[in-house]
């Protein structure tokens, strides 16, 4: 069995997280994901609009996604290639290279992001369309 493996925050759940996991799916026969908790995001510098329980249960009902797992720090997704049996770990390419040192326990992929949506995007124009009016 192809497993595969990323991590994200997944916040305001879009259609750029949506193709990104369809794809990284597409490549194998199960996808586990790692959702960042809420204390590894203010590590990443990141606050999320929505709890870790939230974008969990969002992230894990969708058919493309195997399994859910916690992302809690940087230094994990080697424990996690090889408690897993991971066969490629995928990213979008925003995150291009960043992750290369993993090709020593697995395959590295990281997919075209798709264009004009993100969760900074969503936010300013939920704010422009509602604080702002
Ligand atoms: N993504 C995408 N297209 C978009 C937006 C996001 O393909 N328009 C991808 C990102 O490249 C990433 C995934 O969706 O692979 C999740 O994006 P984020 O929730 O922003 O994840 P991030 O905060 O980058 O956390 O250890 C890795 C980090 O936890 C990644």
């Amino acid at each position: 069995m192809k497993i595969i493996l990323t991590y994200g925050t997944f916040d305001l759940f879009h259609v750029g997280h949506v193709r990104l996991l369809q794809r990284l799916r597409d490549l194998g026969d199960h996808l586990i994901v790692g959702v960042s908790t809420d204390a590894f995001n203010a590590k990443k510098g990141k606050r999320a609009t929505m709890a870790y329980s939230d974008r969990a249960e969002i992230v894990g009902a969708l058919r493309y996604v195997d399994q859910v797992i916690p992302e809690h720090d940087w230094p994990q997704k080697i424990t996690d290639i090889q408690k897993y049996n991971v066969s490629i770990f995928g990213m979008g390419d925003d995150w291009a290279g960043k992750f290369d040192e993993l090709k020593a326990y697995c395959d590295v992929v990281y997919l075209p992001r798709t264009e004009g949506i993100s969760t900074t995007s969503l936010k300013s124009t939920i704010y422009e369309r509602n604080v702002a009016a």
